[in-house]
């Protein structure tokens, strides 16, 4: 395949309610939209997990597009005829940039799997017709209003719930849901508000039953997960520390983690995370689908992707309407807790791009040279 012409474009939705974490609180979803077509007629689609501010992650959406223009893009052109099975290499002498990265390498993969007719799906290595979902429940302003939204998600059938977590927000929230639903499967996720110092702290949360608390320490705070994991009986699960294959080994090699979140925007694309999900396999290591507040075009694919044999645990793989009134595909509906993967060729959904035109404020066209 040879790449013609790379579309960039920044849409914002407004969030259904504000979603908080010990970060910080997002009203709406920014995010930056790839569109590629190639000189063979075909067309991908793929969408950038950074959020606008590097609070998550170093990435960030103006980053992103920056790193994508001035350097990515020159090298994928560079390279001339391309499938998606060599942009990784090919991008591999720029550091970093993991969601830049994934983000081309998946809108590759989407023309080529449409020209190709198979889906995202079938080319991972599905093995169900249906994921089972969970929801992110952010920090609320009350433990009545927490009550309130995690009684709407249970109504809904969500089948996991996962509280965002934070210094002040820990044991009470834990305390009251855990009691209210003794036998929902219940996690917690505190990205990395966390010290080493509070490890007896972070033991209270023993009694809950969770299913695992992530990402408690700073992301490079490796060693200090294997600390706290050799003191509490929750099993740590790493979100932010993983980016690669060789850090969820070495994560691993030293128990710092004993379930692992795989979200393909933070880890390079989704063929490095059908290598960490193989890895994980190997080692008996249960994994989920994380998500980063995706629209249609990145759920279809990480839906696509939490139906491997592997992924075990419910992910953040909600429906379209948790986050948004009004979704850029075909909406991802739930029935009975769970999604449907998509089986269409390439990500498998359909683009509203009526609706794309009305929320972008910038858009960019790249030529190949
Ligand atoms: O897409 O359902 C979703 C969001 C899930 O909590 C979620 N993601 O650390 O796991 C995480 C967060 C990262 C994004 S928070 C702005
Ligand atoms: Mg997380």
């Amino acid at each position: 395949m040879k790449i013609k012409s790379v579309e960039l474009r920044t849409i914002e939705l407004p969030l259904v309610r504000p979603f908080r974490t010990s970060f910080g609180t997002q009203n709406a979803r920014q995010l930056l939209l790839m569109k590629i077509s190639t000189y063979e007629g075909g067309e991908g689609w793929a969408e950038c997990v950074a959020m606008s501010e590097p609070l998550y992650s170093p990435e960030y959406l103006a980053g992103a597009a920056d790193v994508i223009e001035r350097f990515l893009l020159p090298s994928v052109f560079q390279a001339g005829d391309i499938h998606a099975e060599e942009v990784a290499h090919i991008l591999k002498p720029i550091l970093g940039h993991q969601m830049a990265k994934a983000t081309i390498e998946t809108a590759i993969l989407d023309a080529q799997l449409k020209m190709a007719g198979i889906s995202f799906g079938s080319y991972l290595g599905s093995s169900k017709p249906k994921i089972d979902c969970g929801v992110s429940v952010g920090i609320a302003p009350t433990i009545d209003a927490l009550v309130e939204e995690v009684s709407l998600y249970i109504s809904q059938g969500y089948r996991r719930i996962k509280l965002k977590i934070e210094p002040g927000w820990d044991i009470e929230p834990v305390r009251v849901i855990r009691k209210m639903w003794p036998d929902m499967p219940l996690q917690v996720d505190a990205n990395q508000a966390y010290s080493r110092n509070d490890i007896e702290l972070l033991g209270k949360l023993d009694p809950f039953d969770l299913l695992l608390i992530e990402q408690p320490l700073d992301e490079h705070d490796v060693l200090g997960h294997a600390l706290l994991a050799a003191k509490i009986s929750t099993p740590i699960c790493l979100d932010e520390s993983i980016t690669s294959l060789e850090s969820a080994r070495d994560a691993l090699a030293i128990k710092a983690t004993t379930v692992i979140n795989i979200k393909p925007g933070r880890v390079g694309g989704y063929l490095e995370s059908v290598r960490i999900h193989d890895l994980c396999v190997e080692n008996n290591i249960a994994v989920w689908c994380g998500g980063m507040l995706e629209t249609g075009i990145g759920r279809a694919a990480n839906v696509a992707l939490a139906s491997l044999p592997g992924f075990t645990l419910p992910g953040d793989t909600s429906a379209s309407s948790r986050f948004f009134q009004r979704d850029i595909t075909n909406p991802f509906v739930m029935h009975d807790g769970q999604l449907t993967v998509p089986t269409e060729p390439g990500i498998g959904v359909e683009i509203d791009l009526d609706f794309i035109e009305e929320i972008t404020s910038a858009k960019k066209i790249i030529t190949a040279p």
